[in-house]
């Protein structure tokens, strides 16, 4: 999260609110409803196992026709026993499957009330309500079939919205809809506020669903889902449909604000933009957008990294041109475009660059391996002149921007060398894995925790329980799912190799108790593989945190040398800020002077020498700095020592949209090691520093950890706080896209006035072949400081809000 900045845009007249004719078409019932029934006749007769009859809805599971087209999905057909551990009822249910809550998905009905009933049943957080909470998850689920709606579908805080891989739900838009958007995660309210701080918008995922606008006419300014989000957020195998008719003005994605956040495996075809996208930064990987007009509208950002996308004919590719209010300075700090593709797209890229060259870092641009077929022009300025040619051919690497090279630093605009990619981009684009959907399994590959006994309740010891769930489900092959819930574990679990590990709506492992209480010898919670250990890992969906005092917890311990096909989709730790944790306002409130009862957690995640081949893709680790439980996201002080130490000595490791915020010793530290691609970064520095600084933290500086000596590093004068990058002994790492903040001196943002909130804040220590792209830093001097100098300073390098420099190779 952030603090709270107004970043004073004049969107409002960006959103307008549908107002369509009153007219209502009756729809026939929809070829895609048609082509389902006939594709999965074979399932007619098919039934939910006898399990899922235990749900707690009197509701049959399957009331039409048309739900038994619902093709096999194991997620949805085993038995739903997940639970909040930390809400008051115990009867909350978190699973809701909306024919359950009467929706008919027969393209005919008007389903919008049905769904709407099925995310908003059972007291949750919703718009105007709360602020936030942790209490009441939700998965909606919606099965095959074609939903009418006429007005918004209103997402909760804390709700997956989940369609079926095997065949996606389509939400479909009347002709008469009306509203601000299909889905709208966070409505406006009728004071003018957004419903939930955009910042503070937390584990949020729509998937595996199609939004279709083409009923609606494409006059109207339609938008399909309006989506001002945060971390732990993601839109997953998501298709939209928009009016590919002339004149068309509708759009599929719409982000005013927010600080985020993942998108992947998306496809829009149409609409009068596809994007319209605006947020402190993102990452975006694999996203097709076809026949917009313009593709992607770029309305503010400090850094975006797009991995992956497919323009195709639409008339402008991404306009990164957008001015603000005054109209003598851009709102765009920075983009990445990797492994991408333009054809038959007039411009690939416009900015304002070189017209409003202000502020003077602002509009930085990074194009690498970006493939045109068929472009006009490949960047165009703002007065329309081409800056860098289209054609069909393929950018190997252009910069636009402040670089500071081996030779030197200097305002840059040109093709650059390209990088070693190595084995980190097999066949020539940095690998891509998609999260596993394992769309094939039935239920009989699936082992549930609860049905092997562990409770998930948050008071009971199910240790042993996950132990045996994970040990048992990896050598069967079947996929270890956590039915939602809070499993509390006294002593390390083990996660072997051959793991398939899933959640529901995050299910949390939280450790607590004495194995995790000593400074001075930290102690996996969870540990992927032994340090012996190779074979496959794959693990989704799920949250690591600790209860109470646990200085000794280190969350997430990854050893194992990793097969292809590994990884971690968005897995999450979460440490304090949470009901349960005994880490909230009332425990840990800020404070002069630390509390050991806060002292939450060693390390968030640890990736040792031997681990190989290590792919994370949207994974925070938090230690919070509010609580997410309290009325008004209260702050508090919760320590811990270290976010993300990586020290595979081999790697390679691929790091996609990963954050990691507010640790007392350092954000992240890379330490003796190389072959690591990743982007967007992005850190926070604990809000209490300097009170006390990183010279002081609560957790003694470990040299067999390879912990920063801040005595020496700190020689620049001004506040000694944590480091949010630190490289030390390394070779071969690529950043594209880094995002490294720090607000806050104790509490005060009084320092941002001064860029003076630290003195340094990424780290390059005894280091070569170090390449970092579209930096952005907020609130320190130095950007970057290399073997006891500063490289880049802030004041040089001023952008939008944050300071930015477009390249930094260190040679
Ligand atoms: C389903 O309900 C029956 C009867 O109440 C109970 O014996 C059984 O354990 C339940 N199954 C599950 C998976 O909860
Ligand atoms: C997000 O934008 C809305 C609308 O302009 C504004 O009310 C809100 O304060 C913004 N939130 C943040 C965190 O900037
Ligand atoms: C969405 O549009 C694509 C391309 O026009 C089309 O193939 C697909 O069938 C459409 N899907 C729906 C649900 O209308
Ligand atoms: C290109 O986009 C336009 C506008 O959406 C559409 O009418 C046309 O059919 C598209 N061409 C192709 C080949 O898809
Ligand atoms: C627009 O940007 C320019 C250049 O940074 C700045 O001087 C001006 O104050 C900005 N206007 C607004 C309304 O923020
Ligand atoms: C139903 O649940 C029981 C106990 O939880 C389990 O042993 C059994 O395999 C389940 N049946 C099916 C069809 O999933
Ligand atoms: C510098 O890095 C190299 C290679 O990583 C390492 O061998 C050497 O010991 C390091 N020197 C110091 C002083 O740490
Ligand atoms: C490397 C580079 O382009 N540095 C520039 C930083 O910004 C100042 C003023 O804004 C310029 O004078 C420098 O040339």
């Amino acid at each position: 999260m952030i603090p709270f900045i107004s970043l004073a845009l004049a969107l409002a007249s960006l959103f307008v609110v549908g107002a369509h004719s009153a007219h209502f078409d009756i729809p026939q019932v929809d070829e895609v409803v048609k082509e389902a029934i006939s594709e999965y006749s074979a399932y007619l007769h098919y039934h939910a196992p006898a399990n899922a009859s235990n749900s707690t809805f009197t509701t049959p599971r399957f009331t039409s026709l048309v739900a038994l087209t619902d093709p096999p999905y194991w997620f949805a057909d085993q038995p739903h026993q997940g639970k909040s551990a930390f809400n008051p009822d115990p009867n909350y249910v978190v699973w809701r499957n909306v024919k359950d809550y009467g929706a008919k998905g027969d393209g005919v009905t008007d389903d919008t009330a049905a769904i709407n009933a099925a995310i908003s049943a059972g007291g949750r957080c919703g718009p105007g309500t709360c602020a936030s909470s942790t209490t009441t998850p939700a998965v909606v689920y919606l099965p095959a079939g074609t939903y009418l709606v006429s007005q918004p579908i209103i997402d909760y805080y804390y709700t997956q919205i989940i369609g079926n891989p095997n065949g996606r739900a389509v939400i479909k838009a009347t002709a008469a809809f009306s509203g601000a958007a299909v889905i709208d995660a966070d409505p406006y309210q009728s004071n003018g506020n957004q419903a939930w701080g955009a910042t503070n918008v937390f584990y949020r995922e729509i998937k595996n669903i199609v939004v279709d606008l083409t009923s609606i006419p494409a006059s109207s300014a339609a938008t399909a889902i309006h989506w001002p989000t945060a971390q732990a957020t993601n839109l997953q195998n998501v298709q939209i449909n928009l009016s590919q008719a002339s004149g068309t003005q509708h759009v599929g994605l719409f982000c005013e604000n927010g600080s985020g956040g993942w998108i992947s495996d998306i496809v829009v075809y149409g609409g009068k933009i596809a994007f319209n996208i605006g947020s402190q930064q993102f990452t975006i990987r694999n996203v097709q957008i076809n026949n917009a007009v313009t593709a992607i509208n770029q309305l503010w950002d400090w850094g975006f990294t797009y991995k992956s996308l497919q323009i195709d004919n639409c008339s402008l590719g991404l306009d990164m041109s957008a001015l603000n209010q005054t109209g003598n300075g851009q709102n765009v700090g920075s983009i990445i475009l990797l492994d991408s593709s333009f054809t038959n797209t007039a411009i690939a890229v416009k900015t304002a660059h070189d017209t409003v060259p202000a502020p003077p870092s602002a509009g930085s641009l990074i194009l690498e391996n970006v493939a045109l077929s068929n472009v006009g022009i490949a960047v165009q300025g703002g007065n329309g002149a081409t800056i860098l040619a289209g054609g069909s051919q393929t950018i190997s690497a252009w910069a636009q921007g402040h670089a500071y090279l081996p030779d030197g630093n200097r305002n840059y605009e040109g093709f650059y060398g390209g990088n070693g990619r190595g084995n980190l981009a097999p066949g020539g684009k940095y690998l891509e894995q998609v999260k596993p959907a394992y769309a094939d399994y039935t239920t009989s590959q699936v082992l549930s925790a609860r049905s092997l006994g562990a409770k998930g309740d948050g008071v009971t010891d199910d240790t042993a329980a996950v132990q045996k769930l994970l040990t048992q489900a990896a050598s069967a092959g079947q996929i270890a799912f956590f039915d939602a819930g809070t499993y509390k574990v006294t002593g390390t679990v083990y996660m072997p190799p051959s793991s398939r590990v899933v959640g529901e709506s995050y299910s949390v492992i939280m450790s607590a108790g004495s194995t995790f209480s000593n400074v001075n010898n930290p102690v996996p919670v969870v540990q992927v593989g032994k340090s012996s250990d190779s074979g496959l890992i794959q693990w989704q969906e799920m949250i690591v945190s600790t209860q109470g005092s646990q200085p000794g917890a280190v969350l997430i311990e990854w050893n194992i040398a990793a097969s292809s096909g590994s990884g971690m989709w968005d897995v999450h730790t979460r440490v304090g800020g949470f009901a349960g944790s005994n880490l909230q306002v009332a425990q840990c409130p800020t404070s002069a002077a630390p509390n050991p009862n806060c002292y939450a957690a060693h390390t968030s995640m640890h990736v040792t020498q031997g681990a190989s081949n290590i792919y994370l893709e949207n994974v925070w680790l938090w230690t919070a700095d509010h609580d997410i439980d309290s009325a008004d996201n209260t702050q508090i002080s919760v320590y811990t020592g270290r976010g993300l130490l990586y020290e595979s000595t081999s790697g390679p490791a691929w790091l996609y949209g990963t954050a990691v915020e507010h640790h007392s010793l350092y954000q992240y530290q890379f330490a003796n090691t190389g072959n690591v691609v990743m982007g967007f970064i992005q850190t926070e520095t604990p809000y209490y520093q300097p009170n006390p600084d990183a010279r002081n933290s609560p957790y003694p500086r470990m040299a067999s950890w390879n912990d920063p000596d801040y005595s020496t590093i700190c020689t620049l004068g001004g506040s000694c706080d944590a480091l949010a990058l630190r490289i030390l002994n390394s070779r071969g790492l690529y950043v594209y896209g880094a995002g490294l903040y720090s607000f806050f001196n104790d509490y005060s943002t009084a320092c941002l006035a001064g860029t003076n909130c630290q003195s340094q804040i990424l780290d390059i220590e005894n280091s070569s072949g170090i390449y970092v792209y579209a930096l952005s830093t907020v609130g320190t001097t130095c950007m970057l400081y290399r073997d006891g100098k500063c490289i880049a300073e802030a004041a040089d390098n001023v952008s939008v809000f944050p300071d930015t420099i477009v390249m930094y190779q260190s040679g």
